[in-house]
């Protein structure tokens, strides 16, 4: 039989517990939900919406963008991972030196305006093979954004993956072609959802054959 002591020492301790599970509980005290963080390259002609999407990613103000002179870095946080994104500019001058900026990039974003004539996306097609032959970026996933699907005139996922000639150029990586536009964020956001669900379908592939 407990003595009175022991009995007290019990309901002290029962008490303790009950104690600390209702402050934890009242003060939202959650261990921090780790996410993996992966680099990604955004590239795509001048004008298409890069800047624009990234900054409304971050839930910034996108009354002041100016076309992006160089790079630009922006670490965004999603549910299930942090994609640090580098926006590299698309003017004519600066894309011959898109190549140096590709080291250490895990995957690879092309935003393209859905809206571009067939010659238009001819050379975005050649753009984009450059982009992909090179030694960093071989294998990487890649999510081809059909943006401005608001624009007039704006092209279809299936000719837009046929005119760029996206099964070619995909040939041996995960690839996703993304209809979106700024004026339903929702649609820009699934898409880089998506993207995120191949990177980590990779991980899962990579840490199996290890
Ligand atoms: N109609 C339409 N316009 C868009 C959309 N997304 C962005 N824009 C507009 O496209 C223009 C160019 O946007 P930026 O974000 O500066 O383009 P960028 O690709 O970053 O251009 P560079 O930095 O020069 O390479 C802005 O006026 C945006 O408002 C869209 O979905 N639909
Ligand atoms: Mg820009």
């Amino acid at each position: 039989m407990p003595n009175l002591c022991e009995s007290c020492g019990f309901l002290v301790g029962a008490c303790r517990i009950c104690f600390y599970t209702c402050c934890q509980a009242l003060c939202c005290k959650q261990p921090p939900v780790s996410r993996p963080e992966y680099s990604a390259v955004c590239l795509g002609l001048s004008n298409v919406g890069k800047t624009t999407i990234l900054t409304n990613l971050c839930g910034e103000d996108e009354s002041s963008i100016v076309p992006t002179v160089g790079f630009s870095i922006k670490a965004i946080g999603f549910d299930d991972a942090i994609l640090s994104i580098k926006e590299l500019g698309g003017g004519d001058k600066v894309r011959q030196y898109w190549n140096r900026y590709f080291d250490g990039a895990e995957a690879v974003i092309f935003v393209v305006d859905s809206a571009s004539t067939e010659d238009q996306l001819q050379m975005i097609g050649d753009e984009m093979k450059a982009a992909l032959c090179n030694n960093a970026l071989k294998g990487l996933p890649l999510l081809v954004l059909a943006h401005c699907q608001d624009k007039e005139g704006a092209r279809s996922i299936e000719e837009i993956t046929e005119l760029l000639d996206l099964e070619m150029i995909g040939d041996g990586r995960p690839w996703i072609v993304h209809a979106s536009s700024i004026n339903d964020s929702s649609t820009v956001r699934s898409g880089f959802t998506r993207l995120i669900q191949l990177l980590i379908g990779v991980d899962e592939v990579d840490s199996n054959r290890i």
